[in-house]
This record gives structure tokens, C-alpha cells and sequence, in this order.
């Protein structure tokens, strides 16, 4: 198999999200940078601070760097960490959805709009309210009803919120562990402006094909971060890694709010320790954009790929043979 090329290589770039927006695939990912703080399990390495968006007109063409389309100093809010981002169109603005440490380095969720795909994105002031974690992934879905999802366990921080509060304790001891359900993803409505949540959060649940919940103790099914969204068919597929296994999993549903069955893994381990993703259907194919270490060798230093994805006739995903 040859593995596909990255993107961009001028740029290390990882957690892609892409969308079709006028026709064009734009794709919204991390911009990791070089850092001398070392490799830990809280993801410190992961130290971003800005973002830029690359469009292509095909799959397989020039892709364009737009350059900065927003950076930490412009959002009042922001400490470090400018992680996984996401982006959104509704009635021709686009929102631009990135997770950060605040000033006191709880991670929240914040929002920027612009009148391009491509930014610039002029953020909001605070982030939004009752946001937390990282990974933010919205869905708009047929109806116009916007969804965003999110969450990371570990240097994520979902596990300090069981309480509902934020509760800073070691991961290790947070972590839902035996056969207690794994801690799962949270959604939330977005409202009509795509500023705020709209109802309250939520968990998303994801069962085992048993249909209970996935225990926490599964650690090759059950959710870690790279929350992911599309639909298919009128089925709902919720996409994720499974963190310190390595791999990227779905699971299927029939309404956006949940409940989830797990469906199977869609992409091996990487190189790298971190795994992260989008599925979009672009000019009658279907992708997975996706990131490496293939460039670098280091775990914060990823590459943005992509490869064709197809559906089995039981609506199952997996990836297109031969590989590219
Ligand atoms: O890019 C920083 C973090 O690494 C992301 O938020 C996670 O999903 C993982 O890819």
C-alpha cells in the first residue's frame, strides 16, 4: 500500500475538519508548531496558537493556504492551546468553533465568525457559555438545526466535569475505570445565531452492539476525543478516536442527540500517538482526512492526509481499495 502524501507540507498541520462550502473542499485543522516542552500524557507538546485554512477546487489539485484566519492574541479569553477547531456555515456567515486553555488553563470552547469560509474570523469575546473541554465538531443537520459536540478525556479535561464543576485531579483517578460506562462525549444544541448552546449539554451515548454502554475499561471501543459528525442515508455516524489504542471508530444512530451503537474502526493506528479526523462527501465521493507523524517523527509535529472512504451494503464505512 502507498500511503497518501500530505497536504500541505510547508506547514505541519493535524485534527482536520472538512466541509464543502461554495462548491470548494475547505479543511480547518491544527497548526502544530515546534516546542521544546517534552512529550507528557496532558498533551502540554500540543502548544498552538493560531490557525489557518487551506481550500482545494478537486481532490488531488493545488491546495490553497489562506494563511492566518485567527490567532491566540486575538481572542481576550485565551491562555495557551489552541487545539482541534471545527467550522460551520448558517445563512451565509461561517463560524469558526476552536477549543483553548483559558487564562486559569481550563480548556473551553470559543466561536469566531466571518463572512468567508476562509476567515478572517473575528471572535467572540468569552467563550461560549457552558462549554468545556476540547474537540469541538458541529453538525448542521438537514432541518437547519445545529449541533456541536465535544470532549477529550485525560489532557482534555472531560473527566474533570463528572461532578458538573470542574474539578482539577490527577486523570488517572478521574477516568471511569472498570465496568462503569466509559465517559462519553457531550453535545449540546446550538442556537439560531450559532453563538450560544441552545439546550443544555448533553451525554451522547454510545452502547456496545450489546446495546449498553461501552465500559470504560474497553479501551479499543470507547471514546477519548476527535468527535466527529455526518450522516448517511438518514443514519447518523458518530466518528472518534479511542485515544491510547489508537484507533479511529464509529458508531451509528438514528437521531443526532443519540443513542449510538458502535459500528466497528474505520483507520488502524497512525504514526504518532494521536489520531484525528473528519468524513466528508465532496464532488459524489466520500473522504476521511486524517493526520500523521510521517513527516516530522514527532508526535506534535502531524500531517494532514486524506483517502477515499466507501460504505459496504450494510451502510458499513471503510476505507476504498487500493489505497492511493
Ligand atoms: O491537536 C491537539 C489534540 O491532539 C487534539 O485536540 C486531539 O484530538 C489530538 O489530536
Amino acid at each position: 500500500m502507498t500511503d497518501p502524501k500530505p497536504l500541505v507540507d510547508h506547514l505541519f498541520t493535524a485534527d482536520p475538519s472538512a466541509h464543502v462550502f461554495n462548491g470548494k473542499l475547505y479543511v480547518y485543522p491544527s497548526h502544530d508548531r515546534e516546542t521544546s516542552i517534552q512529550d507528557n500524557d496532558n498533551g502540554d507538546q500540543y502548544d498552538m496558537n493560531d490557525y489557518h485554512v487551506f481550500s482545494m477546487d478537486h481532490v488531488g489539485g493545488p491546495v490553497t493556504d489562506h494563511g492566518i484566519a485567527l490567532k491566540a492574541d486575538e481572542v481576550p479569553w485565551v491562555g495557551k492551546q489552541m487545539w482541534a477547531p471545527d467550522a460551520a456555515e448558517k445563512n451565509g456567515k461561517f463560524y469558526l468553533y476552536f477549543p483553548a486553555r483559558d487564562k486559569e488553563g481550563v480548556f473551553r470552547v470559543g466561536v469566531a465568525v466571518a463572512d468567508k469560509p476562509e476567515g478572517p474570523f473575528k471572535p467572540e469575546p468569552e467563550p461560549i457559555k457552558g462549554s468545556y473541554s476540547i474537540d469541538p465538531a458541529s453538525f448542521v443537520d438537514e432541518d437547519g438545526q445545529a449541533y456541536l459536540y465535544f470532549g477529550g478525556i485525560w489532557g482534555g479535561q472531560l473527566q474533570c466535569w463528572r461532578t458538573g464543576e470542574f474539578v482539577q485531579e490527577d486523570y488517572e483517578t478521574m477516568e471511569a475505570s472498570g465496568d462503569e460506562p466509559a465517559l462519553a462525549p457531550r453535545v449540546a444544541k446550538l442556537s439560531e445565531d450559532m453563538k450560544s448552546f441552545a439546550s443544555e449539554v448533553q451525554d451522547l451515548v454510545i452502547n456496545d452492539e450489546d446495546g449498553r454502554p461501552i465500559h470504560a475499561s474497553n479501551h479499543d471501543k470507547r471514546f477519548f476525543e476527535a468527535a466527529w459528525m455526518h450522516k448517511y442515508k438518514g443514519k447518523y455516524y458518530f466518528s472518534y478516536s479511542t485515544g491510547d489504542t489508537h484507533f479511529l471508530a464509529y458508531a451509528i444512530g438514528t437521531s443526532p442527540l443519540g443513542p449510538f451503537t458502535y459500528a466497528g474502526r474505520i483507520l488502524d493506528p497512525v504514526q504518532g500517538w494521536t489520531t484525528h479526523h473528519s468524513i466528508v462527501e465532496f464532488q459524489g465521493k466520500w473522504y476521511l482526512l486524517y493526520h500523521d507523524t510521517s513527516l516530522s517523527g514527532k508526535n506534535h509535529l502531524r500531517s494532514v492526509k486524506m483517502r477515499e472512504l466507501v460504505y459496504d451494503g450494510e451502510d458499513r464505512l471503510k476505507l476504498a481499495e487500493p489505497q492511493p
